[in-house]
């Protein structure tokens, strides 16, 4: 029988990437809150003192560290040195990411490496890293933070596109290849979420109108709205814990319904 317990990560070590600010701040501060130790990481040392000083002032403790997540012997240093202080990692959450707005004819495949380097070689290389342990100890939680773009198409993303289906595919290999070692991996594909990274996209305009991007969000969103940081916090909370322990492979999208939604039809 299911109890509230089953929600709660107590005595479990998580480690989110790029949990500095965004997204992976607010999923830090979830765990956090549900009881995991959570570790984070980035590559700006400033913004990790910054996140940990936040997380502190909140109530939290955390330990953050710099690392590239593209830099497979840095990682290797990270986990070891969490293993030693705090034990290895129960909760994997791979959120850091980048994207580069360009159309593609116009792209240097320097630029698309560079998405595909951080956003699709990182998860792997985390999660990688952090299997072993995870089989060794008997159970494991790996969230993908994918996109909109894991499913859809637009203008100037081909690369964070590319690099986000594939981390959709990532997350349901590795469920198939380690789900036998009671180790889960989901995703959670979250909608347009008001953060440093689509800040462009909802600036106004020079007159002040609103950008013609955010007006369009909201029509293709049912919820009429941008996600906030916090709108992903009950989902992670849910794939860490042993409440989702029977699910594996799956894509959480977490986008006030835009992915069910044909789009308005004209007046
Ligand atoms: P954000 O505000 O730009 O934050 C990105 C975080 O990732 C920062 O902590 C950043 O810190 C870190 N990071 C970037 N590259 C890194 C690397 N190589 N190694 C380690 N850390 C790195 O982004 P966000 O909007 O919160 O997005 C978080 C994740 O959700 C990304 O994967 C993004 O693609 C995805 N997502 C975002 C949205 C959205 O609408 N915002 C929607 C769907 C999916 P440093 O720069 O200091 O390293
Ligand atoms: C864009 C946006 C998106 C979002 C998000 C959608 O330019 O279209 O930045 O890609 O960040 O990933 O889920």
């Amino acid at each position: 029988m299911l109890e509230a317990k089953d929600f709660r990560l107590d005595g479990k070590v998580a480690l989110v990437t790029g949990g500095t600010y965004g997204i992976g701040f607010a999923i830090g501060q979830a765990l956090a809150k549900a009881g995991a130790l959570v570790c984070f990481n980035a590559r700006s040392k400033d913004k990790v003192i910054q996140a940990e000083k936040t997380y502190t002032e909140e109530g939290f403790e955390t330990h953050g560290f710099v690392c590239d997540v593209t830099k497979e012997e840095d990682v290797k240093e990270m986990l070891g040195t969490i293993a030693k202080q705090y034990g290895t990692v129960d909760i994997l959450v791979n959120n850091a990411g980048i994207i580069k707005r360009i159309p593609m004819t116009e792209m240097a495949a320097d630029d698309f490496e560079q998405v595909v380097k951080i956003d699709l070689v990182g998860p792997f290389i985390m999660s990688k890293a952090v299997i072993p342990a995870m089989i060794a100890k008997g159970h494991g939680k790996i969230i993908n933070i994918c996109s909109m773009m894991s499913e859809l198409g637009r203008e100037t993303v081909s690369a964070y596109a590319s690099a986000k289906g594939g981390l959709k595919m990532l997350t349901k290999n590795i469920c198939s290849e380690y789900g036998q070692y009671n180790i889960q991996c989901n995703g959670i594909g979250p909608g347009y979420i008001a953060t440093e990274q689509t800040a462009v996209l909802r600036q106004s305009q020079t007159d002040g109108s609103d950008n013609p991007f955010d007006t369009f969000i909201k029509a293709k969103t049912p919820a009429n709205r941008w996600g906030t940081p916090e709108d992903l916090q009950g989902p992670a909370v849910f794939l860490a814990s042993d409440a989702s322990n029977f699910v594996n492979g799956q894509i959480l999208y977490v986008d006030g319904g835009i992915l069910a939604y044909l789009g308005r039809q004209p007046e």
